[in-house]
C-alpha cells in the first residue's frame, strides 16, 4: 500500500470510529453525513479552563482508547474524561475499536495528532507489550484502565500504570447478594442452579466470576449446582448464546440464579430466561457495573435482572485522564495499581446512588 493511500485509509478508520463512539475525531473531521451523530467538541475549545500546556509549550492532548465504544460503559468513560479535559484546558481524544490490529493504528493516529499520552482498555490484554513498545516508538505515555495488560511471560505488566475494579471482592457481593435472595425466596436447592456466564480469557472477568461463586458455596449455595458457560463475545448476544447451552444442558432446573462479569453478561442470559418462560418468579440476576442496565432497573415492570455492583466510570473516565495530565504537565507519574469499589444498587436506590456517586446528573 502506498503512504499516501495508507494514510487515508487510517484518517478513515479514525474518523468512522471516533463518530461511532460520539467522540471527538482525532483526526481532521470528515463532513459528516445527514442524520449523523454530532461530535461533541472537547476542551480547551468546550472548557472555561485555561488551556494547559507542556513544558515546551505545546498544548496538552490525551487519548482515551476503548475496546467496545458501543457499550455504555465505555461511553461513560469517554464522557468522564471529556468532563476532565473541560475542566482543565486540555484536549481528549475519544476512538475505539475491538480489533488488535485496528487499535494500534488508531496509537499511531494519536501521535500524528499530536498527543503526549492515552488512557487505554485494550481489546485484547496480550496486546500489552506491543501496545507498550509502540508507546515507546511515539514517545507517548500510556495508562491501561479497566483491562490489565499481560506480559509475554503471562503475568500483569506491573510497570504500567492501571486503573482496574476489585474485580473478585466485587463477584463476591454479587455471589453473596444471590445467595441471600435464593434463602429468601425459599426455593429448593434440588430445582435450583447458579448460571455464570464466564469470560475466562480476561483475568478481571475471571477474578469476577471465580468470586461470585466462591460467595455462593460460602452462602450455603451447593457447588455442583453451580453451571459456567463461557461467553464468546462480552456482550448480549454473546450472553444470550451462553445462557441457551446451559437452559438445553439443563432444561429439569426449574429456578435460575445469574451472575456474569458485567450487565451485559447478566442481561443477556436473562433475556434467553425469559424466552423460555422464566420470569421474575423464577429466576434472579445481578450484574456488575450500572452504566448499561439503568434502563432495565427503570421499566414499569420488574424483570429478573433486579439490581447491580455499581462500578464507577466518573473514576475510570475522569481521574486515569486527570492522572494522565498531572504526568505530562508536571511530570508526576501516576499510582502504578489503583483498584475501584463497587456499591450494590437495586431499582429503589440506583439513582440516588449514582447522582451521589457522581454518575448521574
Ligand atoms: C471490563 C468489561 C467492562 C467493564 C470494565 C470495568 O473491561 O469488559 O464491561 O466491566 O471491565
Amino acid at each position: 500500500m502506498s503512504p499516501l493511500h495508507r494514510i487515508t485509509r487510517l484518517a478513515a478508520i479514525a474518523a468512522g470510529l471516533a463518530l461511532a463512539a460520539g467522540c471527538k475525531p482525532a483526526a481532521e473531521p470528515t463532513p459528516a453525513p445527514p442524520g449523523a451523530p454530532k461530535t461533541e467538541a472537547a476542551a480547551p475549545q468546550g472548557g472555561k479552563a485555561a488551556a494547559a500546556m507542556t513544558k515546551d509549550g505545546k498544548p496538552i492532548k490525551i487519548g482515551f482508547l476503548v475496546k467496545q465504544p458501543e457499550e455504555k460503559w465505555f461511553q461513560d468513560e469517554h464522557k468522564f474524561a471529556k468532563k476532565c479535559a473541560a475542566d482543565n484546558g486540555f484536549e481528549v481524544l475519544c476512538n475505539g475499536t475491538k480489533d488488535s490490529a485496528k487499535i494500534l493504528e488508531l496509537i499511531d493516529n494519536l501521535a500524528t495528532n499530536g498527543a503526549q499520552g492515552f488512557v487505554i482498555c485494550t481489546p485484547d490484554t496480550k496486546l500489552g507489550p506491543a501496545i507498550v513498545n509502540k508507546a515507546k516508538d511515539l514517545n507517548l505515555k500510556v495508562f491501561a484502565v479497566d483491562d490489565q495488560f499481560i506480559g509475554p511471560d503471562g503475568k500483569f505488566m506491573e510497570d504500567v500504570p492501571y486503573m482496574g475494579i476489585s474485580a473478585g471482592d466485587i463477584g463476591e457481593m454479587v455471589g453473596k447478594s444471590l445467595a441471600e435472595e435464593f434463602k429468601k425466596r425459599g426455593w429448593k436447592a434440588e430445582e435450583t442452579a447458579a448460571a455464570g456466564i464466564t469470560f475466562e480469557e480476561l483475568a478481571t472477568s475471571k477474578a469476577r466470576t471465580d468470586g461470585a461463586q466462591k460467595a455462593l458455596v460460602a452462602g450455603g449455595f451447593p457447588k455442583d449446582r453451580i453451571f459456567t458457560k463461557n461467553e464468546k463475545t462480552t456482550d448480549i448476544p454473546g450472553a444470550m448464546d451462553a445462557m441457551q447451552a446451559l437452559l438445553t444442558q439443563h432444561p429439569e432446573i426449574k429456578h435460575w440464579l445469574v451472575f456474569s462479569m458485567n450487565d451485559e453478561g447478566v442481561l443477556g442470559a436473562v433475556r434467553a430466561l425469559e424466552g423460555r418462560t422464566f420470569a421474575p418468579e423464577t429466576c434472579v440476576g445481578i450484574g456488575i457495573g450500572g452504566s448499561s442496565c439503568f434502563p432495565e432497573l427503570e421499566r414499569e415492570k420488574p424483570t429478573s435482572f433486579i439490581g447491580t455492583a455499581l462500578i464507577s466510570p466518573k473514576r475510570h473516565g475522569y481521574e486515569t485522564t486527570e492522572m494522565m495530565l498531572k504526568w505530562i504537565r508536571d511530570g508526576v507519574e501516576p499510582a502504578k495499581k489503583t483498584l475501584t469499589k463497587a456499591i450494590m444498587v437495586d431499582r429503589s436506590n440506583f439513582k440516588k446512588i449514582a447522582k451521589e456517586e457522581g454518575i448521574l446528573d
